[in-house]
């Protein structure tokens, strides 16, 4: 088996490449416990895509990583059977980051709610879409805060009666999309889990951007919000729409307006342009700062900085 080297901000490091000597793995050698969300809950399906993705695209256990905060659906990476972590409440971007940046040997999911990732990650959402970090958010939003039973998140529409707005919720929701757009976000989609090959065949596309791919995925919280998104769901009566034809995903402000139609607008890719990730930046820098330093010795660089100093 011949070996790559890969640059690395940290490290250099080694992976195997692809071979067809060895088999792709099945549902059975992805799943770890078994989820702990309520009979029902629109988090299944996506779990149930994801082990499908990973068989589909042949991702071995120490090929990728399920970063997540802390929610419902942040419990993601605890049923997936390889490397993950169920980070702290808002933060799974910045951790998300990190492996994405230093680790480029790796495919970084992040998986969070509404509440984790425009509440108290809206800050990281934001900065991470910015810097184009490469990595594939699927946000499980389901309009309210299902841990914690019950209240209103940031999606939550105008006259939700959760346990913080017991008389109906009076703050206008953000609009996840919109939200990614105006930030810097590469790639841009919408889904639901009610219709599952229109999750996967976003989470497909997702994968194969290079930069920070979003997905609003609507995800049903039966328990404390039923029926929120009926309106999107034909067998329910209501219309699955998805993103016209003519739309072009590289137009800014098309993509923005398309954003803005009212609930439950349309699905598919809203924006998608190619721009320098972070990850291509500092790997650059770096090698450019290891091309001036090529055949010294590490005490020859350091009295090097120390006779700057004098
Ligand atoms: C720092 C911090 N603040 C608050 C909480 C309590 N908390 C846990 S999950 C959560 C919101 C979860 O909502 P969401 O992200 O929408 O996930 P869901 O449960 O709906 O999937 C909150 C407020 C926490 N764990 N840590
Ligand atoms: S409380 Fe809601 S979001 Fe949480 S597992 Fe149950 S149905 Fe899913
Ligand atoms: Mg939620």
């Amino acid at each position: 088996m011949s070996e790559q080297t890969l640059v690395s901000p940290t490290a250099t490091l080694t992976i195997d490449p692809p071979t067809d000597d060895r088999k792709a793995l099945t549902k059975k050698e992805l799943v770890a416990d078994h989820p702990t969300w309520c009979p029902g809950c629109g988090d299944f399906t996506v779990l149930a895509l994801y082990y499908k993705l990973l068989e589909r695209r042949k991702f071995w256990h120490e090929k990728f990583v399920s970063i997540s905060g802390i929610g419902c659906s942040s419990r993601f990476p605890y049923f997936v059977q390889a490397h993950g972590a169920h980070f702290i409440h808002g933060r799974a971007l910045p951790f998300a980051t990190g492996i994405s940046l230093s680790r480029p040997d790796q495919h970084v999911f992040a998986f969070s709610g509404d509440g984790d990732a425009f509440s108290i990650g809206g800050n990281h959402f934001t900065h991470t879409a910015r810097k184009n970090v490469k990595m594939c958010l699927v946000v499980m939003d389901n309009q309210v805060y299902g841990l914690t039973k019950k209240q209103t998140s940031p999606t939550s529409p105008i006259g939700f009666k959760s346990k913080t707005d017991t008389w109906g919720a009076v703050d206008n929701p953000i609009n996840p999309v919109k939200q990614a757009i105006a930030a810097g976000a590469t790639f841009v989609a919408r889904t639901i889990s009610t219709n599952p090959n229109h999750v996967l065949a976003m989470m497909e596309a997702a994968l194969d951007h290079d930069g920070f791919s979003f997905i609003q995925c609507l995800s049903e919280c039966i328990e404390f919000f039923e029926g929120a998104f009926d309106s999107a769901i034909p067998r329910k009566g209501g219309t699955f729409n998805e993103v016209p034809k003519e739309h072009d995903i590289t137009d800014e402000k098309a993509a923005y307006e398309l954003a803005g139609a009212p609930f439950p607008g349309n699905f598919g890719i809203l924006y998608k342009v190619n721009k320098p990730t972070k990850n291509a930046k500092e790997a650059e820098i770096i090698s450019n700062a290891r091309a001036k330093v090529q055949g010294q010795k590490d005490w020859q660089i350091l009295q090097k900085t120390f006779d700057r100093l004098k």
